[in-house]
């Protein structure tokens, strides 16, 4: 089995930011406020994050900011709240969120919030379980979550929760989510808002813990729901929910190691969804998250709820 290419991985993340005309940049474009989270936060966890230019990266996202308060995922871009969290988690990592008007950015996010306790992701009001995790890991960051009714987030969460478990299957495993396909990405979503709110009592870990271990394939990548291919990313969605529900002894850390090692490009750097495929930025972030996660030596450790190292979250935690 191969090893971890660190110098590879920082050498591409800083290679993407310089890259502007080809086609992996114009896809990235409007998501850009996302991108420099997945790369920077990559780039901390290897422990080369002192090679930004902090001032640099702080002054472009600042000039995402709208006057709402929410935050656009590039310059001239509209704000949407899964911006706006990268945003706030960025400006975490460097220990930066004095330069920000809390005030005004929880504004935002409180105006998203519906009578039945979801979120919409921005004034165009699309719900979803995605934003009720956004929401709160952004409130938290900020201190502010006293300013949503966090009672009502949790029952919606819960809410969801009982249709994901009543859609199951003839196996025995879960099939669907009422209004679309069950997902391990918002599984973890629902966890870690949970995980955050301290509301963890309110699932069934075995019957939940069950479901996610069984996403482990012969490879020993993991995949999203039944009869799906692995993909590097659900070694992040599945693995950090099965660490919050303190299931991960149910799956082979050994395996899933072994593949995610097995989907780097170790000669430019970067990894893909599954071996041999094209590497981005995201999943580099997911797999590089994941080993850490799985106590890869030479990581920082990351929080499985907050998606960002442990030192910055502590950081946050004690810094009132
Ligand atoms: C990818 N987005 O909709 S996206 C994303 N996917 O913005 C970013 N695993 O084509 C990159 N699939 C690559 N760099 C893929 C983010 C998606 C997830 C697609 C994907 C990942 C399998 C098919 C949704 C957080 C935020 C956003 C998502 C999930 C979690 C794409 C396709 C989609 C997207 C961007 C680029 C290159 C990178
Ligand atoms: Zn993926």
């Amino acid at each position: 089995m191969g090893e971890l290419a660190t110098e590879k991985h920082v050498r591409y993340i800083l290679s993407v930011e310089k890259r502007k005309d080809n086609f992996e940049s114009v896809v990235m474009e409007h998501l850009r406020m996302n991108g420099a989270y997945w790369g920077l936060t990559t780039l901390d966890l290897l422990g080369k994050l002192h090679t930004v230019d902090v001032d640099e990266v702080v002054s472009w996202l600042m000039s995402c900011q709208h006057d709402s308060g929410g935050f656009g995922g590039n310059v001239e871009h509209d704000p949407h709240i899964l911006y706006t969290l990268s945003a706030v988690q960025v400006l975490s990592l460097f220990d930066k969120l004095d330069v920000i008007d809390v005030d005004k950015v929880t504004s935002y996010i409180v105006s998203l919030q519906n009578e039945d306790g979801s979120f919409s992701g921005d004034m165009w009001g699309e719900v979803d379980t995605r934003f009720s995790y956004i929401a709160i890991c952004c409130l938290s960051i900020l201190h502010r979550l006293d300013k949503i009714n966090v009672e009502k987030a949790v029952k919606y969460i819960i809410f969801f929760f009982f249709g994901f478990i009543s859609c199951k299957n003839m196996d025995g495993g879960f099939g669907c989510t009422p209004g679309g396909e069950s997902h391990a990405g918002q599984i973890f979503c629902c966890v870690g808002a949970l995980a955050i709110t301290g509301s963890l009592d309110l699932v069934d870990k075995d019957l939940l813990g069950w479901w996610l271990c069984e996403r482990q394939v012969k490879s020993g990548g993991l995949n999203g729901r039944p009869e799906k291919l692995p993909d590097v990313c659900y070694s992040w969605w599945v693995l950090s929910s099965l660490i919050m529900i303190d299931r991960v002894h149910w799956i082979s850390k050994e395996k899933l190691i072994k593949f995610i090692l097995d989907c780097q490009d170790t000669e430019n750097g970067g990894i893909s969804d599954r071996p041999d495929d094209a590497v981005d930025v995201f999943h580099t972030f997911f797999g590089v998250a994941g080993l850490s996660l799985l106590e890869y030596p030479g990581l920082k450790p990351v929080d499985p709820a907050y998606a960002l190292p442990v030192d910055v979250v502590n950081r946050i935690i004690f810094t009132k």
